[in-house]
């Protein structure tokens, strides 16, 4: 991309309050340098054969079931080490702006990771027999350990970033960036555009489709129309939500995975003037929960099976 049009991208940057106070999410509208993120995703692709040869056999899981610990930790990130690769993100001068203008000057990186969407086709038989229209296919869990520097997805349903974050304040966001074309048929985001309003809410969401998107209720009495928003686009798309925005994907139905970029970003502790402080002093529910979720049992093992985004 053009250095001019990413210059764009920082002055475009100044409706990211904006976009968070109406909308929950923000698009940076020029991306980020896609022959960078080519350059990154071969690198990636190169580090193991994407495909089936990334699980554990039935029997090895069942031996020594593990589901939690399973994602991506200091010292097993397949991102470590690559800061100069990851600069067309981290020093791009609209991401930055960005970041600054909704989380202030100082901002901290929480955490950074790659995401793949699994294919259908890479999935063990044995697991889609037992993970189908489960509400949250984070399949770390039958990956083999030395690939647990990935977060694999086989879809997951509609959530809120804050669901990882019990007792902590919804002071942070979540950057997402493609580092190839994702279509409808790479497992994208699908995102609830509006459904911030409500704050925080526990997962799973009580959401009912219709012609507009979905209802989206809070349990406690309040609710809010919802419309459902397809993040797609080349390599170099980014984009940026509040942490009570609710997102998910589908399993992905395209023949190759999904790589792509995941970034939380928060406030500096003590920062004033921050966007996130205006977009949270509106919204119409907590900015905080001592409980997330209920889908698990005490294992870390799913204990209900439901799945909106599945519908969608
Ligand atoms: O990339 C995916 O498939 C899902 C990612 C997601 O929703 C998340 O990381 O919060």
């Amino acid at each position: 991309m053009a250095a001019t049009a990413r210059k764009i991208d920082a002055a475009a940057a100044s409706t990211a309050t904006r976009d968070f106070i109406d909308h929950g999410y923000h698009v940076f509208p020029g991306g980020v340098d896609p022959v960078a993120a080519d350059r990154l995703l071969a690198k990636l692709k190169a580090t193991r054969d994407w495909d089936h040869s990334l699980f554990l056999t039935e029997a090895a899981f069942d031996a020594d079931p593990q589901y939690t610990g399973v994602n991506p930790k200091p010292g097993r990130n397949l991102l470590e080490g690559l800061d100069e690769d990851l600069a067309f993100v981290e020093q791009d001068p609209g991401i930055v702006a960005g970041l600054t203008e909704v989380l202030g000057p100082g901002y901290e990186l929480m955490n950074r990771k790659v995401v793949c969407g699994v294919p259908a086709r890479s999935v063990p038989a044995w697991l889609k027999a037992r993970i189908t229209d489960n509400p949250v296919n984070n399949l770390g869990a039958y990956v083999k350990p030395q690939y647990r520097d990935v977060t694999y997805f086989y879809g997951i349903d509609f959530h809120q970033d804050l669901i990882d974050f019990k007792d902590r304040e919804a002071d942070f966001i979540t950057l997402y960036v493609y580092i190839h074309p994702v279509t409808r048929h790479d497992a994208p985001l699908f995102l609830l555009e509006d459904s911030h309003v409500l704050g925080a809410t526990v997962f799973p969401h009580d959401l009912e489709k219709n012609d507009r998107g979905w209802l989206y209720r809070d349990g406690k009495g309040g609710w809010a129309q919802t419309t459902q928003k397809l993040l797609v686009g080349d390599a170099g798309y980014a984009a940026m939500w509040h942490a009570c925005t609710l997102h998910g994907t589908q399993p992905d139905a395209a023949d190759n995975e999904r790589l792509s970029l995941r970034y939380l970003y928060a406030k500096a502790p003590g920062a004033k003037g921050a966007g996130i402080d205006a977009v949270n002093a509106s919204l119409r529910g907590p900015t905080m929960l001592s409980s997330t979720r209920q889908d698990l049992d005490a294992r870390g093992a799913a204990r209900i099976k439901a799945n909106s985004v599945n519908k969608a």
